[in-house]
């Protein structure tokens, strides 16, 4: 996980509101990297495309129905300004609730194409044959519903430029390794001491340093046993951490 090869430079962003794409362009940690030119975003708005004066992108699905359709032609005209902008073998990836949802093994496999394009639809969906005729990968951010693809492919997009050599600080990028340990983070505290009563962990005072790691560890281990068990494999803990869940489980057992 450690030093894999980031390719990722270019990014396309195919959308009917191109403007919300300022969310991730002019803030944080990824507005400092858009300026630094990191990386670099084209914006393609389909409604360049249409055909008719009031820019219509959408239409009635054929067999009958509610909601609108995208209109295949108009995607696939934008697919294609979008490649000849960032380059000919850039992945297309639809953001769709139909898709594969996103982890972040899939943010590995991703960052190693030097160009992605993200087609963000609104309305019902897409024309089934731009998915098949132009589009690699259709991807999902999880099990709720939005509005549009535009704050998913961004969320995405957030997670990709994450990985690119020189956004984040060296301390972040280390730490950011340390989180592919597949855990839950352990709980923080800062000043006061004192907060409505409740006192920091007198551990976290001590000094103590090999004492806060090992604590640290601990809670990161049961704050995911006890709330995301599905990200737990004991194949990929150390014989610790396994004797461990050993020993609270023989517990909870009495
Ligand atoms: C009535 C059926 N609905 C499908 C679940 C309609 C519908 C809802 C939301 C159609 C499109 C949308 C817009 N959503 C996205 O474009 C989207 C999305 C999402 O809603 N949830 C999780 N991931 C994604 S990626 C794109």
């Amino acid at each position: 996980m450690t030093d894999q090869t980031v390719a990722l430079r270019k990014l396309g962003f195919i959308s009917i509101f191109p403007e919300m794409l300022s969310g991730l362009t002019d803030w944080g940690v990824t507005g400092r990297a858009a300026r630094d030119e990191l990386f670099t975003v084209e914006t393609i708005d389909p409604r360049e495309f249409a055909t008719d004066k009031h820019g219509t992108v959408d239409d009635r699905p054929y067999g009958g129905g509610p909601g609108m359709v995208m209109k295949a032609p108009i995607l696939a005209q934008s697919v294609r300004k979008a490649k000849t902008l960032l380059g000919g073998d850039a992945l297309v990836i639809a953001m769709s609730p139909q898709g594969v949802a996103v982890d972040e093994a899939m943010i590995s496999r991703l960052v190693a194409h030097e160009a992605i394009i993200f087609v963000a639809g609104r309305y019902e969906g897409f024309d089934e044959r731009f998915l098949e005729s132009e589009v690699d990968l259709e991807l999902s951010v999880g099990d709720m519903v939005v509005s549009g693809g535009e704050m998913p492919a961004m969320l995405v997009m957030d997670s990709l430029i994450r990985r690119i050599p020189g956004v984040l600080g060296d301390e972040m990028s280390a730490e950011q390794d340390s989180f592919v340990d597949g855990l839950l983070d352990c709980p923080h505290y800062t000043r006061p001491e004192i907060f409505e009563g409740r006192a920091v962990p007198e551990v976290l005072l001590s000094g103590d340093h090999a004492r806060i790691a090992d604590w640290r560890s601990a809670q990161a281990l049961q704050r995911t046993l006890n709330r995301r068990p599905d990200l737990l494999d004991p194949a990929d803990l150390t014989d610790e951490q396994r004797a461990m869940l050993a020993r609270w489980d023989a517990k909870a057992q009495s």
